[in-house]
């Protein structure tokens, strides 16, 4: 049956769009603002945009048909190649203050003035996973910040640990190909759990510190908000007279930090995989804006003499308690991007972004990165004109005569393009920018010597910072360590490799090697491996390292989920609410339907989540107020009871009405409740159960956990 031709009276033109289209020379009115008529990329408005052209009823498309031509075209071209490394990421606007002046060592322009705020464009990002992957696998995080300051745009370009698995950039290819999907079966994504991995850091026993740091918390953070920062490397500040002072930068969040546990990290990550990104959206959404503030530690040549580690080597940190941070100001993250692609996927951060007052220091990391990064933005964003996008541009005056290029959108004006020049406006042109004295000077250091491919003995030091690390955390995050490591080798299929991973534990510490390769069923343990220099094993510890010791014991920022069921006691839901909000968290409800639940006053209660789509995992805190009825339905419910059980599992804080015991029988944890699930029976408990959260997890049941398992030590 021939079909009848259908028309298109949908989009009808509106005549003062028209005429807004082409003002002011703004030729690329996009037409999704409002009732704009919707045109062609050439501003041609279009009649059908549910139609191709055909020849007859049901015959063939005409190829002549340039709107669709075109549309498709576009289309066809969306995708740019996504990141080699870091491709999935999240990003956000706000500024960063300077707190004071900071003159006496960098006559950097942001840090001048007290108060000033400089724009910026802040980026996180998991290392590993292609761009589609999931927000919580174990991995580094990107943390890279983008100053547009007055005098330039400067790209601090960190990570959420303060050091990394190589010394030479020439090794970054190899790290890269052995930690993502194996090239020929294209997994696993977005995890180091794999032979090729731990093959290649078996091998390279410089990456060890940075191991420890992997396998620890730090790499499944709760969200971005609650990650630190580090720039890494030693750089430069200079000031006005050219005096040099080195600099390590640290980013502190004011939530502090937190993570996950590896099974929850798991269970979000099939809960919600865009758990971090969705996090950050909500907070900035809310006017809740995230913050950090910037700490630096600056030293000297002398210190840098003195140090026993190299300061130009990245697989080092120069502890806290050694060079005490300097706060200097804050970032505030508080605007979200109009648009994912034209922002946070064009963004292009660049390492060799810095500004007068800042240097780069001789880390060939460092070095060999500022190569990379601008080699790389040149493959995905097509050309050298990237800092024509609006995401990339300096927004302080700029003046040069680079030209032409794929997509030059603002070439020079007038008749001169180069530099130096004779022309003058009495003979008829502009002769343009001129370099002044004022401009970015690099600091004269004195470098002379041979040629060569080498290593410097003060770089062989591999394993004492790796134990100075480990032993520096709770005994709770060691035995993270130590299962995270266990989980990781147990998916390596090569015997061999697991071997040599243990022999190089048996170097950081005796107990961590003997715990993993008991974990591996590793009956007899290797001998360690050769070290090129005898480690420290007593290197004085840093409580800076440990995230537990550092919990600021504040709910804000935290998510309370509290599951309800219709006829749960109004005044105890209202009032577990109200602390907690008071506390500063947030709170969402789950119940058995989308809908909502009419609690015990008869009052109608919207949900954020049903059941099954909002695990426990999801919210730092949880608690079940049902009635009787409820909980004895909830209790047959297996999404109700694992959302009991995995909070306990995952060492939260659980509080409950008196009747949700029947749910707690058949999520099979009411014989181990203890005082970190509390029965809401009167508004003091409450009051003190919110006031117990603020601990965040109830670490101690993990401690008996453990002990239970290994008969013995945590
Ligand atoms: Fe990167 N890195 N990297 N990296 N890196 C990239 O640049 C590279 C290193 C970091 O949100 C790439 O734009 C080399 C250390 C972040 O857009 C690439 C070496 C640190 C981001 C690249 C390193 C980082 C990148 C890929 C060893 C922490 C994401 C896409 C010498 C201080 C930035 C891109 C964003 C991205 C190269 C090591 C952080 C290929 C060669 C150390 C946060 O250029």
């Amino acid at each position: 049956m021939p079909k009848s031709k259908s028309t298109n009276s949908d989009v009808v033109a509106s005549e003062s769009v028209l005429e807004t289209v082409g003002a002011g020379g703004e030729t690329h009115q996009q037409a999704s603002g409002g009732s704009s008529v919707l045109t062609t990329d050439q501003g041609m408005p279009v009649s059908d945009n549910q139609n191709s052209l055909r020849v007859g009823l049901r015959g063939p498309m005409a190829m002549e048909d340039q709107v669709y031509r075109e549309k498709m075209f576009h289309f066809d071209h969306e995708r740019i190649p996504e990141r080699v490394v870091h491709a999935r990421g999240y990003g956000a606007h706000g500024f960063f203050e300077t707190y004071d002046s900071l003159a006496d060592v960098t006559s950097a322009d942001l840090f001048q003035r007290a108060g000033e705020k400089t724009p910026v464009f802040t980026r996180f990002s998991t290392v590993a996973g292609n761009k589609g992957s999931f927000d919580l696998a174990r991995d580094v995080r990107g943390f890279a910040v983008k100053f547009y300051t007055q005098e330039g745009n400067w790209d601090l370009v960190g990570n959420n640990i303060p050091v990394f698995f190589i010394q030479d950039p020439i090794k970054f290819p190899d790290l890269v190909h052995a930690a993502k999907q194996e090239p020929d079966r294209d997994f696993p994504q977005a995890q180091t759990a794999h032979d090729n991995f731990w093959d290649f850091i078996s091998l390279m026993p410089e990456s060890m510190h940075m191991i420890m740091w992997t396998m620890s918390d730090r790499a499944i953070p709760r969200g971005f908000r609650f990650m630190e920062g580090f720039g890494v490397h030693t750089f430069r500040m200079v000031d006005a007279e050219g005096k040099s002072t080195f600099v390590k930068f640290h980013w502190r969040p004011k939530l502090g930090m937190q993570s996950v546990v590896w099974n929850e990290a798991v269970k979000i990550n099939g809960a919600d995989p865009d758990f971090h990104r969705r996090d950050l959206w909500n907070a900035i959404s809310k006017g809740e804006f995230p913050e950090w503030e910037l700490g630096l530690q600056l030293f000297d040549e002398d210190f840098a003499n003195s140090f026993a580690f190299d300061v130009l080597d990245s697989t080092k940190l120069i502890p806290e308690e050694l060079v005490p941070l300097r706060i200097v100001g804050r970032l505030v993250l508080d605007r979200l991007p109009d648009n994912f692609f034209a922002e946070t996927e064009q963004v292009a951060f660049c390492t060799q972004n810095i500004v007068p007052g800042l240097d780069f220091s001789n880390d060939p990391l460092l070095q060999g990165r500022n190569f990379s990064y601008l080699d790389t933005q040149i493959k995905r964003l097509g050309g050298p004109n990237f800092t024509h996008l609006p995401i990339n541009a300096p927004k302080c005056p700029f003046a040069h005569f680079q030209q032409d290029g794929h997509m030059a959108y603002h070439n020079p004006k007038g008749r001169v393009n180069y530099e130096p020049n004779s022309w003058t406006p009495a003979l008829g042109a502009e002769p343009g920018p001129r370099e002044t004295p004022m401009g970015f000077k690099t600091f004269p250091e004195d470098a002379s010597g041979a040629k060569l491919r080498i290593r410097p003995d003060s770089f062989a030091d591999h394993y004492s910072q790796a134990r100075q690390f480990y032993l520096s955390q709770t005994l709770i995050e060691q035995g993270h360590i130590q299962n995270a490591l266990i989980f990781e080798l147990s998916r390596v299929e090569r015997p061999d490799i697991r071997l040599r991973i243990v022999s190089h534990l048996l170097n950081i510490d005796a107990e961590l090697a003997t715990q993993v390769a008991s974990g591996l069923g590793i009956a007899e343990l290797p001998a360690p491996a050769p070290s090129a220099v005898a480690p420290n094993m007593d290197l004085p510890l840093s409580d800076a390292l440990s995230i537990q010791k550092k919990n600021p014991k504040v709910l804000t920022g935290r998510k309370f989920g509290i599951f309800v069921t219709d006829g749960a006691d109004a005044s105890l839901v209202n009032g577990l609410s109200a602390a907690a909000i008071k506390a500063g968290a947030a709170v969402e409800y789950i119940a058995p339907v989308i809908g909502g639940v009419e609690l015990s006053d008869g009052t109608w209660l919207a949900a954020q989540y049903k059941i099954d789509g909002g695990p426990s995992v999801l919210f730092d805190f949880v608690a079940v107020i049902a009635s009787a009825n409820g909980a004895a339905r909830a209790a047959k419910v297996p999404a109700a009871r694992d959302f009991v059980s995995d909070a306990f599992g995952h060492f939260k804080f659980l509080a409950y009405s008196p009747e949700v015991k029947p749910l707690l029988v058949k999520a099979g944890i009411v014989e181990d409740l203890d005082e970190a699930c509390v029965e809401l029976s009167s508004a003091k408990a409450v009051k003190a159960f919110v006031e117990a959260c603020k601990d965040i997890r109830h670490w101690t049941r993990e401690a008996g956990l453990m002990e239970a398992m290994n008969g013995g030590t945590p």
